[in-house]
Parts: structure tokens; C-alpha cells; sequence
């Protein structure tokens, strides 16, 4: 588990449940959830992904990965969502997110590591290749390359920088497909993905449903998971975790903004080409 062991005065001096995230991202929504769900007090350090915030020397100092989330709880980091998760777990056992029976527990660790293995081949894939595009410059990508061991995310972002095939983006939306319909079918005839309450399964995946869902993915197909997310959202966890980080504009307006910004910059790299050029 990825709990580190620092000697920055500054990181170990901290006291309580520190969470360093982003509004939108979903692996800082699933450790939000968590913390709201068991109901514990924590201080909020946003991370502005857009400012490369994230890969500045006095975050790497706590994630040396240059990623969202991380916690630091009394002076201890600890990153990655899911060992934050089960680190939340260990030390705030009540209410158990983890089922106590052995079975239950393997399928809701299941689902939430099939959630963590889609995050940079489907969910990433689809989100920036079909909505939000690179989040990187160019200019980044040889300090970022430099820090960032994950090679994977590496290769994700200069892939985003230099487009997505159509072909990338339908096998993302092809195996988030897959796994909705796994979904739909369990949410058919069951109120929460694992057992008779909410569990780590709900946390890793309604990240998942408001971003796509934001960014325009269509759940008309999946009308069971529509069903589990409107209950998910009346949760008192829902609004302190998800509601109050979110846009204050609606998808539609959100989805129209990203694609002017967009639509901006390639003309704006477009005109500086071509004052190269002439
Ligand atoms: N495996 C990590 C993934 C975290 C991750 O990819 N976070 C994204 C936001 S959702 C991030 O920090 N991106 C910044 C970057 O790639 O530079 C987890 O589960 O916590």
C-alpha cells in the first residue's frame, strides 16, 4: 500500500485528514465519497490540474507520481484511490465500506479494481479523445516524462496532445460499454452493486457515471444504472463529495464551452503555424 513515509516538516507537521484533488476528477470523487460516507472531518487542498499544480516539487513531495488524490493523515501520505481507500477502511472501520463476509468483500474488491484497470485505456481514452482533449502543453511533456514513472500515463497524455484515433475512442467507448452492461444487469434487481448497502463498488463507479454522464456519454441504454444513480445522488454523502465540486453550469452548456475552447486553440496553433511558415 502506498503509504509513504516523508520527512518534510511541512507534510509531517499536519494534523487530521488532509485531501489533495480536483473538482472533476474521479478518482478524487471516490475518496471524497469515502470520507463523507464514514463521516469524517477532513481539510480540502485543491490541486489545480490545468496549472500543472500537480507536478510542482511541493506536491511530488507528496505524491511523488504528480497525481491526484492523495492524503496525508497525520502527517502520513498515503496516494492511489484504492490504497487510500482500504487505508480509510483500516483506521475507520465504521460504517464499513467493505462488506464483512469474505465473498462479498472479493466482488466489491473486484469491481472496484475493474474501475482502476478502464481508468487510462477507457475512461481517460473517451474523456479527452472525445470531449476535453490534452490538459498537457507540449512544452510539459519533457519534465513531465522526466518525473512521471508510469510510463502508461506518459504515453496517454502525448497521445492526447497528438489525437486520439477513431479507433482509440471506440474501444474505450466499447469497454466502458461492457462494463455498464455488466452493471445494468446486477442494478436490474438490486439496489447497490454488492450486498444490500453501499459499498467501495458504488464509490468506484458513480465517479464514473457523473463524469461520462457530464461529458455527454449516452445512458439511455442503461436505465437501471440511471435508476441507482438518482438514489446514489439523494445520498447526504453525494452533495459534500460530488455536488459541490461540480460545474455550476449544466452538461449541455459545459459540453458546448469545451468544445469553443477547443475549437480556439487549434485555430490559434493553426495561425502560429502558419506565420511560421510564411
Ligand atoms: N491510479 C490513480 C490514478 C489517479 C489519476 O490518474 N489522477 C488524475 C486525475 S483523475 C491526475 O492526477 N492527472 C494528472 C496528470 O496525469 O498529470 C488513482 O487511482 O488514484
Amino acid at each position: 500500500m502506498p503509504v509513504l513515509s516523508t520527512d518534510v516538516p511541512e507534510i509531517t507537521s499536519l494534523k487530521g485528514i488532509h485531501l489533495y484533488h480536483a473538482g472533476m476528477s474521479n478518482c478524487s470523487m471516490r475518496v471524497r465519497l469515502a470520507l463523507e460516507e464514514k463521516g469524517l472531518e477532513w481539510v480540502s487542498h485543491e490541486v489545480d490540474l490545468g496549472a500543472q499544480e500537480n507536478i510542482q516539487p511541493w506536491y511530488l513531495a507528496i505524491n511523488p507520481k504528480g497525481l491526484v488524490p492523495a492524503i496525508v493523515h497525520d502527517g502520513v501520505p498515503v496516494t492511489e484511490s484504492n490504497d487510500i481507500l482500504a487505508y480509510l477502511e483500516e483506521k475507520f472501520p465504521e460504517p464499513a465500506l467493505v462488506p464483512a463476509d469474505p465473498t462479498l468483500a472479493a466482488e466489491a474488491n473486484a469491481w472496484f479494481e475493474l474501475a482502476v484497470s478502464m481508468h487510462i485505456k477507457a475512461i481517460k481514452t473517451w474523456v479527452y479523445g472525445s470531449s476535453l482533449g490534452a490538459t498537457k502543453k507540449r512544452s510539459d511533456m519533457q519534465r513531465y516524462s522526466e518525473i512521471q514513472p508510469d510510463k502508461e500515463l506518459v504515453a496517454f497524455h502525448q497521445k492526447s496532445l497528438d489525437g486520439f484515433s477513431a479507433q482509440d475512442i471506440e474501444t474505450a467507448r466499447k469497454m466502458i460499454a461492457d462494463a455498464f452492461e455488466k452493471m445494468e444487469k446486477r442494478l436490474k434487481d438490486h439496489a447497490y452493486l454488492v450486498g444490500n448497502t453501499q459499498s467501495i463498488a458504488d464509490i468506484a463507479w458513480l465517479p464514473q457515471y457523473v463524469v461520462l454522464g457530464t461529458l455527454g456519454f449516452d445512458f439511455k441504454p442503461y436505465p437501471a444504472i440511471v435508476a441507482w444513480a438518482k438514489r446514489q445522488e439523494k445520498r447526504p454523502a453525494y452533495k459534500a463529495a460530488i455536488g459541490d465540486w461540480m460545474p455550476k453550469v449544466p452538461g449541455w452548456a459545459l459540453r458546448i464551452a469545451i468544445k469553443l475552447r477547443r475549437a480556439f486553440a487549434s485555430l490559434k496553433s493553426s495561425r502560429r503555424q502558419s506565420q511560421t511558415q510564411i
